[in-house]
C-alpha cells in the first residue's frame, strides 16, 4: 500500500445497496444509516456523501426548521464519528414532479419545485459544512426529441442554476454529467458540456464538475482524458470513480474491475495533476454485484480503495524517463508494451 498518499476517500449511503433491479427484488436486507456510517469508519474513509433525503429522510414531508434541525443532528453524528460530508445532492429523480425532469420539466410547478428542492439541499449542505452541490441531472433530457426544445432547456437550466448560486454565496455547484439512463439522451452529456454551460451562469467560478469512471465509459469517452480535461479549468471538484463493461446500463463495478489499464491511467493523471491537494475526495460510486451474499456487502468499497493505492503505487514507479526516450523515439509498440509488463509485475 502506498504510504503518506494524499488522497481522503468517500462513499455514499447509496453504495451499501442492497441488490434490487428491474428484474428482481432485493437480495440483502437493508442497513440503517447508522450502521453504514460506522461501517465507513471502520473501513477507514474519511468522509460520507449524501443526497438531501439520505441526510433528511422523507424531506418532502417536512418544513424547512424541520429539516435545519434534523441536518444539525446529523453534522454533530458526523462531528461525533471524526467525519465530514463531502457534498449533498437534490435527489431530482425519485418524486411525482420530477417524472417529466426537473429543471427542464414542461410544467412550471414541477420545475419550481425542483428549485426549491435545491435550494433546500443547499441548505443542508451548509449545515453539513460542504460547500459542494452535486447535480446528477438525471432526468434532464428526453426520451423523444419532440417532447422538449434543446435551447430553451439549457435556458431553463442556466436559469435554476443562476437561482441556486444566488441563494448561498458560497455554494459551489458540481455538474455530474451522464449521456443516458434513465434517459434516451441527456442535455448534459460529458465534462465539455458540464463546463460549457458553467459560462452561461452569473458566477461561471462556482459551477464546475465531478467526473464518474462509468459515465464517461458510457459516453464513448476516455475517463483518464475527461479527468485531464476538467482539471485543466480548474474545475474537478470530486470525483467518482468505478468501472463499467460497456455500453450497457449503469453498472458502477468496483474501480479496476472491467479495465485495468483504465483505471491505472485514471489515477496517473490524477497524480500528475495533483488531485486532491486542494482538498477534494476520491469517492467511489460502486455498489455489491446482485450476488453478493449479506456478509460480504463492503467488500467493493474496501476492494475499490485496495485497487486505488495499488495503482498510485504503480504510478509513482512508473519508469518515466525510459517512457519519454520511448516517446522520443515514437517507438509506442515498445511504450504499449512497458505499461502492460509494469502492470503485470514481475
Ligand atoms: C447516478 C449517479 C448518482 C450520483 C449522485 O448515475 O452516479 O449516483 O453520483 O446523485
Ligand atoms: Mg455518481
Amino acid at each position: 500500500m502506498a504510504t503518506n498518499h494524499p488522497y481522503k476517500f468517500c462513499f455514499g449511503p447509496w453504495n451499501i445497496s442492497e441488490g434490487a433491479d428491474p428484474y428482481g427484488p432485493t437480495t440483502r436486507p437493508p442497513q440503517t444509516f447508522d450502521w453504514k456510517l460506522e461501517q465507513l469508519k471502520k473501513l477507514g474513509f474519511d468522509a460520507m456523501m449524501f443526497h438531501d433525503d439520505d441526510a433528511v429522510p422523507d424531506i418532502d414531508t417536512k418544513s424547512a426548521v424541520q429539516i435545519r434541525k434534523e441536518a444539525k443532528e446529523l453534522k454533530k453524528k458526523l462531528d461525533d464519528a471524526g467525519l465530514v460530508a463531502e457534498m449533498v445532492a437534490p435527489r431530482l429523480w425519485f418524486s411525482p414532479m420530477t417524472i417529466d425532469g426537473a429543471y427542464t420539466s414542461n410544467d412550471p410547478k414541477c420545475r419550481r419545485y425542483a428549485i426549491d428542492r435545491s435550494r433546500r439541499s443547499i441548505d443542508i449542505a451548509k449545515i453539513l459544512g460542504t460547500d459542494i452541490l452535486v447535480l446528477w441531472l438525471a432526468r434532464e433530457g428526453t426520451y423523444l426529441r419532440e417532447a422538449k426544445k434543446g435551447r430553451r432547456s439549457i435556458v431553463l437550466m442556466v436559469e435554476a442554476f443562476d437561482q441556486m448560486l444566488a441563494h448561498d454565496k458560497k455554494i459551489r455547484l458540481a455538474i455530474e454529467p451522464k449521456p443516458n439512463e434513465p434517459m434516451d439522451h441527456a442535455y448534459l452529456p460529458t465534462i465539455g458540456h458540464a463546463l460549457a454551460v458553467a459560462q452561461l451562469t452569473r458566477d461561471p467560478k462556482r459551477v464546475g464538475a465531478l467526473i464518474e469512471t462509468a459515465h464517461c465509459i458510457l459516453a464513448g469517452l476516455d475517463p483518464a482524458d475527461e479527468i485531464a480535461f476538467a482539471m485543466s479549468f480548474g474545475k474537478l471538484w470530486s470525483l467518482h470513480l468505478n468501472d463499467q463493461n460497456g455500453l450497457k446500463y449503469d453498472q458502477d463495478k468496483p474501480f479496476g474491475s472491467t479495465n485495468l489499464r483504465g483505471a491505472f491511467d485514471q489515477v496517473r493523471v490524477l497524480e500528475q495533476n495533483k488531485y486532491g491537494s486542494r482538498g477534494e475526495y476520491v469517492c467511489f460510486d460502486v455498489h455489491p454485484f446482485r450476488t453478493t451474499k449479506p456478509e460480504h456487502t463492503l467488500a467493493h468499497l474496501d476492494n475499490s480503495r485496495r485497487t486505488f493505492l495499488r495503482l498510485v503505487e504503480k504510478a509513482r514507479s512508473f519508469d518515466e524517463t525510459a517512457a519519454k526516450k520511448l516517446i522520443a523515439a515514437r517507438d509506442y509498440q515498445a511504450l504499449d508494451q512497458m505499461v502492460i509488463e509494469h502492470l503485470l509485475g514481475k
